[in-house]
């Protein structure tokens, strides 16, 4: 995850106002249909249409939520992580159409007593969908503000019931080379599947979140869809997309980033602006969106501005060592 100097006009300045549009929608009528479903996305040609995109049923999570303007929908999807479909910021929101992602189940298994294969509305059915608006900072050094829709993750795990023995919990996204151009290039230096983990006490966090939509709406595919993690104090590529694979571990797993380049992402990955990448500063970041006129630089902060809720979790260790 080399930081591609991507030139900062590439990135609409867009102070297009779906934000605003969204702010009222949430101040007046909670829970109804996002505006932003009516944005025009003409860049997209194989990615459905957001128009196209289920609503979903939802409260706020107010208490978990920044009070920071969210990013413009078509900044959150059009500026992307998702190397199954490219390295390129753009090639997910290009190339991730291409990936069915109905029906989606997911496969639970390892330390618990309810292991299987679920149906991803299985899973879920239970469970009520709150609004989380988190920060995401990008290990890159970019950031953006996002309102999620989705589940807590620990209420998911729970009903699988974990066995004393699992320490971990390990999460794989799809391997499907003939949807995912990505996973067919011969330069690729991931090892499919994309592979992340957590340590027990972090999943169970509350701030911890299993995403199924963003702006009230079902994820589009380039963030993830049907399901993905959200970990929001720690850099973005712990928020493992399209989720196919539970299991639950008593080791600590093997996780992609770190397979890669172990020297430059550990298996916590908590955002630190006291522990810089070998290659560059995390001191600060640039908060999407952002132009050549309002590069907008700002401060990165311990655990993403969330170390009131995650600190006590590495409590004596040495963060340094274990980056
Ligand atoms: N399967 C998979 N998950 C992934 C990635 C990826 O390449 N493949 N990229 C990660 C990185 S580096 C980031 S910053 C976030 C980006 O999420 P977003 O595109 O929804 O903003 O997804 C993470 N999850
Ligand atoms: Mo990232």
């Amino acid at each position: 995850m080399f930081i591609k100097q991507r030139p900062s006009w590439a990135i609409s300045e867009s102070e297009v106002t779906p934000e605003s549009v969204y702010l009222n929608r949430r101040k007046f009528m909670s829970g109804v249909v996002a505006s932003a479903a009516t944005l025009a996305m003409p860049g997209l040609l194989q990615a459905k249409e957001s128009s196209k995109l289920e609503a979903l049923d939802y409260r706020q999570a107010a208490e978990y939520s920044t009070d920071e303007p969210p990013a413009p929908y078509d900044d959150i999807t059009r500026y992307n992580n998702f190397y199954e479909f490219g390295t390129d910021k753009g090639d997910p929101a290009h190339h991730a159409g291409q990936m069915s992602v109905d029906p989606w189940s997911i496969e639970v298994e390892g330390e618990c007593a309810r292991p299987g294969r679920y149906a991803l509305d299985d899973l879920l059915e239970p469970h009520s969908y709150q609004e989380r608006i988190y920060r995401l900072r990008c290990v890159e050094a970019w950031s953006m503000v996002i309102p999620w829709v989705g589940v807590p993750l620990a209420d998911v795990l729970k009903r699988l019931e974990p066995t004393s023995k699992a320490k971990y919990v390990y999460f794989e996204t799809l391997h499907r080379p003939e949807q995912m151009p990505g996973q067919r290039s011969l330069f690729s230096t991931i090892d499919w599947p994309y592979r992340e983990g957590l340590r027990m006490d972090e999943a169970m966090n509350e701030l911890s979140f299993l995403a199924v939509g963003l702006y009230g709406k079902a994820l589009p595919n380039q963030n993830g869809a049907p399901i993905r993690l959200v970990v929001p104090w720690k850099y973005g590529f712990k928020s493992i997309k399209s989720i196919v694979r539970i299991r639950f571990m008593e080791e600590q797993p093997k996780t992609s980033w770190e397979m890669i380049a172990p020297s430059e992402y550990g298996f916590y990955a908590n955002v630190n602006p006291d522990v810089d990448h070998p290659r560059w500063s995390q001191k600060r970041e640039r908060r999407l969106p952002s132009g050549i006129f309002r590069p907008n630089w700002i401060e990165t902060t311990k655990f993403n501005g969330y170390e009131q809720q995650v600190s006590h979790l590495y409590k004596g260790m040495d963060l340094a060592k274990f980056y």
